[in-house]
């Protein structure tokens, strides 16, 4: 890979990931209620190799573990249903202090987990949610691994869901998610529940994160989808912008960190890292075979046909119908790469096949452009 192109995209993919930032989410739950299965079935196992490190303190039984866009706070060494006085004040202050902190240091969403099957909703825990909700971050109650049988959930489930529904809470949607995270190997028991429970946390999450959380979540590519799509439109308009007076095809570079910004961003929506989003930019465009900085000024200049463009001018509808293909484009390829369909041959990326596959794409948004 050349230098000008590590650098150049090294560089907007920093910025994208900083701006992407965290979503912080609090999970609480009595021991063993399936917590940790519950935030793997939605974020995906962490993975050793790309895990940020040890968890953070944030009070002396307050933890936040960061696992790239997301980090998740839960409470080690106190149990709740039993020391919750001590943990709300833990929680009281951490929440406090980190309000003049950046949006991606401040606790957005907070998950109560109750076992579907424990018949019992204590005092102490419908203490425990007003006390979040004083704070002013939105609570989901979650019923665990609450069985289901042709369509109807164990109706204890459904009695616990009643008592905490008549208690008029406030909590988001005003009822317990019914919830199976993981597959029981014995009874076949399939996972359930689980969009319901993403979909609700995206909703009440600040703006500023929900692309964060888009980005650490697992299970719902129609919502990393919406958000590409976003930062698509975003790019094309500002593509648009940089071309309002018409530039020369020779200097479109201007459009460059526009374009490798809109690549990483749709990159890390799709869980990708910096060394595999440039593998497979390069693969895709085959912008980095490129000499030098000169000869790249453009990545225009990769894409088949785009030097035909009339008169050589580069004007606001040539520059964001460009971006727009690219985007569209590219963001096949991320949703490849997400579902591990990519082509390969031999378990190797087959980077022909990528690049086909990318012009195949944006062949369909660029019809008046002919392929190489
Ligand atoms: N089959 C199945 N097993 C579950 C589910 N949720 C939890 N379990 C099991 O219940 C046990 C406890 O789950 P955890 O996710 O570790 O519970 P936790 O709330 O994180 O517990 P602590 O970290 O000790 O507070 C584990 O053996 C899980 O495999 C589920 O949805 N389906
Ligand atoms: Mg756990």
């Amino acid at each position: 890979m050349t230098q000008w192109f590590t650098e150049t995209f090294r560089a907007e993919f920093d910025k994208q990931l900083d701006q992407l930032g965290r979503i912080n989410l609090a999970i609480f739950g009595k021991t063993g209620v399936g917590k940790s299965t519950l935030v793997n079935a939605i974020f995906g196992e962490p993975v050793a190799a790309t895990g940020i490190g040890a968890p953070v303190t944030m009070g002396s039984h307050l933890y936040l573990d960061k696992r790239g866009s997301l980090g998740v706070i839960d409470t080690r060494g106190l149990e709740i249903g039993k020391d919750d006085a001590e943990i709300l004040k833990e929680v009281t202050k951490a929440v406090k202090q980190s309000r003049g902190k950046p949006i991606s240091e401040q606790v957005h969403v907070a998950w109560y987990c109750i076992r579907g099957m424990d018949r019992r909703f204590e005092e102490v825990e419908e203490q425990f949610i007003q006390t979040l909700a004083d704070l002013d971050i939105p609570v989901l109650v979650v019923l665990t691994q609450v069985p289901m049988r042709e369509g109807a959930y164990h109706p204890d489930a459904v009695e616990l869901a009643r008592q905490i529904q008549a208690k008029n809470l406030p909590i988001v949607g005003g009822r317990p998610f019914m919830t199976y995270a993981m597959r029981d190997q014995f009874t076949g028991q399939p996972p359930h529940g689980l969009m319901d429970v993403l979909q609700a946390t995206f909703q009440v999450a600040p703006e500023a994160v929900q692309g964060a959380l888009a980005a650490a979540q697992a299970i719902d590519l129609g919502l990393k989808a919406s958000q590409s799509h976003k930062v698509i439109a975003a790019a094309t308009a500002a593509a648009a912008a940089s071309a309002a007076i018409p530039i020369p095809f020779s200097s479109a570079a201007v459009l460059v960190p526009i374009q490798l910004g809109m690549m990483a961003r749709l990159a890390q929506l799709h869980g990708m890292g910096f060394e595999r989003a440039a593998v497979l930019a390069v693969a895709s465009t085959s912008v980095a075979t490129s000499a030098g900085r000169a000869a790249a000024a453009s990545l225009l200049k990769f894409i088949p046909g785009a030097g035909t463009v009339a008169g050589g001018v580069i004007n606001a509808s040539v520059a964001s119908g460009f971006t727009l293909a690219m985007g569209e484009a590219w963001l096949a390829v991320c949703q490849r790469a997400v579902t591990k369909s990519l082509p390969t041959v031999g378990g190797v990326l087959d980077t022909a096949a990528v690049k086909e596959l990318f012009e195949r794409e944006l062949a369909k948004r660029l019809p008046r452009i002919r392929r190489s």
